[in-house]
């Protein structure tokens, strides 16, 4: 069924003005050369801070297919390469990573997923952002993301999010982009050693990687897709609400259809607010309440 996104978009102007990154060299595709001789030192050495710590708190939290898939690539040493990371991930699940200037428009990142491609901000954060950035750089985006990739219901299920994306208008487009954010960015996984986390924008945030997992202010949810569906989200603070999957698969389930059945199915329901509980909700956790703190997406 053709779409919208099957217009290949215009190179050059940034999606969303204000947006850092090199846009004007990027392809109609949005992808850009990496350039990795261009990282200097310090940015070396930066990314080697950031992931030293990260791994402190992740190994700890995170899931046991993604702490496997981290161990493995070995990128703790500076930024990596990732053509040389993409010939890895391609034998593990035929997916590849392309550098891109930054965010890029729905439809062309949603084209990128369901090609099982990766985009991967190049550029890095300043000193001054250790803590917090608001846009994902390549520490969130690699660190963050890649290793879900190695799993294969996983890589599966992103290939098939990026299909269904394809597939929607964008009131659809809308809704579906709250899966990613609640599943692909803040999920959790229940585990026989307890909850893990597995969601990029957790895991690449070292204050939310221990908030998301043992504090109790937040609510923590059984996933369900239509629940998801119908959830706003914030992206300034740290989640109120955080969704549960038994295994990787339900991703994958989630997904593996077109979507306008269910998204019609919730006409007629409200939208709910990030920390509300709804009465059909399992719940895991009940949230002790608000705790506000500046948290990273990335
Ligand atoms: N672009 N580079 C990049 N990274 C993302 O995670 C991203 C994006 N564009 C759109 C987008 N995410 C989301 O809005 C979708 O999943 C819905
Ligand atoms: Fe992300």
């Amino acid at each position: 069924m053709p779409t919208r996104w099957d217009i290949a978009p215009e190179p050059a102007p940034p999606p969303v003005s204000g947006l850092r990154g090199e846009y004007a060299a990027a392809a109609a595709d949005y992808t850009v050369p990496q350039d990795w001789e261009r990282y200097t030192p310090a940015e070396h050495d930066r990314w080697r801070r950031l992931y030293a710590r990260q791994a402190e708190v992740t190994a700890a939290h995170a899931s046991a297919v993604f702490l496997h898939a981290l161990h493995g690539m070995d990128a703790s040493g500076g930024i990596p390469r990732l053509d040389a990371v993409s010939e890895a991930l391609q034998a593990a699940t035929g997916w590849r990573l392309v550098a891109v200037p930054g965010l890029i428009p729905d439809g062309v990142f949603f084209g990128h997923l369901a090609g099982r491609r990766f985009p991967v901000t190049r550029w890095l954060r300043e000193e001054h952002e250790l803590d917090y950035i608001v846009e994902p750089d390549v520490f969130h985006d690699f660190y963050g993301h890649v290793p879900m990739l190695f799993e294969p219901a996983f890589a599966d299920g992103m290939q098939a999010y990026g299909q269904r994306g394809l597939e929607l208008d964008e009131a659809g487009a809308k809704r579906l982009a709250r899966l990613y954010w609640y599943v692909v960015e803040f999920g959790l996984e229940r585990t026989a050693e307890g909850l893990k986390a597995f969601g990029s924008g957790i895991l690449s945030s070292s204050a939310e990687t221990v908030f998301a997992v043992t504090d109790p202010s937040p609510n923590r949810i059984a996933f369900d897709l239509g629940r998801v569906l119908r959830t706003r989200y914030r992206i300034d603070d740290f989640q109120e609400t955080y969704f549960v999957l038994d295994r990787f698969e339900d991703l994958l389930r989630a997904v593996e259809r077109p979507l306008g059945p269910v998204i019609d199915s919730l006409a007629g329901l409200p939208d709910l607010e990030p920390h509300a509980l709804d009465p059909s909700d399992r719940v895991i956790n009940r949230g002790h309440g608000p705790r506000r703190r500046p948290a990273a997406h990335a």
